[in-house]
C-alpha cells in the first residue's frame, strides 16, 4: 500500500516536472534504469576520447593539436560530471570503472570504429558529436536532477565539437583533390555508425517505455535519428560530399528524408563486444588505469633518451 502511493506521487512529480533528486524516493526500476543510462554514458565519454587521441600527436598543425587536445580535455570532463551523477545513485567510481572492464557495462557503439585518417577528426566532430547532441539536447530535461544539469554543460561544449568537425571538413573538401577524396572517404565510414548511435528502432527497443514514461528520454530513438538525417543531408551538400545511401531521397509528405536501413546485425555484433576496436579499446583503458602505468612509462622513456643521449656525448 505505501509502496503503491509512493509509486503514484513518483509518477504525479514526473508528470508535473518536477525533478527526481538523489534523496527522494524513487522505484529501485528507476534508479537501475537511470544508473544503466548514466554510466554508459560516462564510459562512453570516457571511451570516446581514445579514437581522437590518438590524433593528438598526429594533427597537421600547432592549432589543429591545440583544438582536438582541448575537445578531447571536454569530454574527460564529461565523463567526469557523469560519474558524479551516477555515484548521486549510491554506486562507487570504483564500481562503474569494473562494470566498463568487465564488459557488464556499455558504451557507445561508434566508438568502436577506428580512427584512420585525419578526416575521420573532422568526421566525429561533425557527425558524432553532431548525433551525440541531437540526442542530448532532450537530456537536459531529463527527470533525474543530477544527471540533467550535467548535461547543461555537456551540451555548451558538444556544439562546439560539432563546429570544428565541420570546420575541418570544410576545409578538406574544398582542398586538393586526394583531401576531398579523404574527406569522402570519412563520411562514407561514419556515417551508418554515426545513425546507429541513436539505438535500435523504436519497435526494438526495450527500454524506451520506461525511459518515456519516466521523462529519462524525451522523444524516441527514430525521432531523433531522422531529425539527425534531416540536418546532416544539407550539410553534406554544402560540402559537396555525398551522403552513401541510394535510398535517401527528400519526402515533401513528412518534410524530411527517407533514407536506408542500418545494418542492425553490425549494430548488435558491435553492442555485444565484437566490433573493429571492441577489446582493443577496453585493453587501452585497462593499461592506463594500472596504478602509476603511465608515470612509469614516461619515466622510463626519459630515461632512455637521457641514457641515449649521454652515449652520444
Ligand atoms: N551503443 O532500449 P534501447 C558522445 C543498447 S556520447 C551501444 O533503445 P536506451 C560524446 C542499450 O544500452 C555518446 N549500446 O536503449 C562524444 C540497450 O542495451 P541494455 C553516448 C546501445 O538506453 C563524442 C539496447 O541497446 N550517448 O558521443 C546503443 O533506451 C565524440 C537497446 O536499446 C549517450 O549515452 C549504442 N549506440 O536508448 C565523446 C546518451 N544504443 O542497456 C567523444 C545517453 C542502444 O538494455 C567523441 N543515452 N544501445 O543492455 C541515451 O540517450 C540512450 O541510452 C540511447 C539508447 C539512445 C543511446
Amino acid at each position: 500500500m505505501e509502496n503503491a502511493l509512493n509509486e503514484k506521487s513518483f509518477q504525479d512529480k514526473i508528470d508535473e516536472g518536477i525533478s527526481i533528486e538523489p534523496k527522494d524516493w524513487m522505484p529501485e526500476t528507476y534508479r537501475k534504469h537511470v544508473l544503466r543510462q548514466i554510466s554508459q554514458h560516462a564510459h562512453s565519454e570516457i571511451i570516446g576520447m581514445q579514437p581522437e587521441g590518438n590524433w593528438i600527436t598526429r594533427a597537421p598543425s600547432l592549432r589543429r593539436k591545440m583544438v582536438l587536445l582541448a575537445k578531447v580535455q571536454d569530454e574527460a570532463g564529461h565523463g567526469l560530471y557523469l560519474y558524479s551523477a551516477a555515484e548521486s545513485m549510491g554506486v562507487t567510481r570504483d564500481e562503474l570503472l569494473d562494470q566498463l572492464h568487465t564488459g557488464k557495462a556499455k558504451y557507445s557503439s561508434i566508438f568502436n570504429y577506428p580512427t584512420l585518417t585525419w578526416a575521420d577528426i573532422g568526421a566525429v566532430g561533425w557527425l558524432v558529436d553532431g548525433a551525440a547532441i541531437m540526442n542530448q539536447v532532450m537530456l537536459q530535461r531529463t527527470s533525474y536532477g543530477p544527471y540533467a544539469r550535467a548535461m547543461v554543460r555537456i551540451c555548451k561544449e558538444e556544439s562546439f565539437h560539432q563546429r570544428q568537425g565541420f570546420e575541418i571538413m570544410t576545409v578538406l573538401s574544398e582542398g586538393s583533390s586526394e583531401q576531398k577524396e579523404m574527406a569522402q572517404d570519412a563520411l562514407n565510414r561514419w556515417w551508418w555508425p554515426s545513425l546507429m548511435m541513436f539505438g535500435p528502432p523504436d519497435e526494438e527497443s526495450p527500454n524506451s517505455a520506461n525511459a518515456l514514461k519516466w521523462k529519462i528520454k524525451r522523444e524516441g530513438n527514430d525521432e531523433l535519428r531522422q531529425r539527425f538525417v534531416n540536418q546532416t543531408v544539407p550539410q553534406a551538400a554544402i560540402l559537396g560530399l555525398k551522403v552513401p545511401d541510394t535510398d535517401l531521397k527528400w519526402n515533401e509528405a513528412k518534410k524530411g528524408y527517407d533514407f536506408g536501413t542500418p545494418n542492425w546485425a553490425e549494430f548488435k555484433n558491435v553492442i555485444s563486444g565484437n566490433g573493429p576496436c571492441n577489446k582493443e579499446r577496453i585493453a587501452n583503458k585497462i593499461h592506463s588505469h594500472k596504478e602509476g602505468a603511465w608515470v612509469r612509462e614516461a619515466a622510463e622513456a626519459y630515461a632512455a633518451k637521457k641514457n641515449k643521449a649521454s652515449i652520444a656525448a
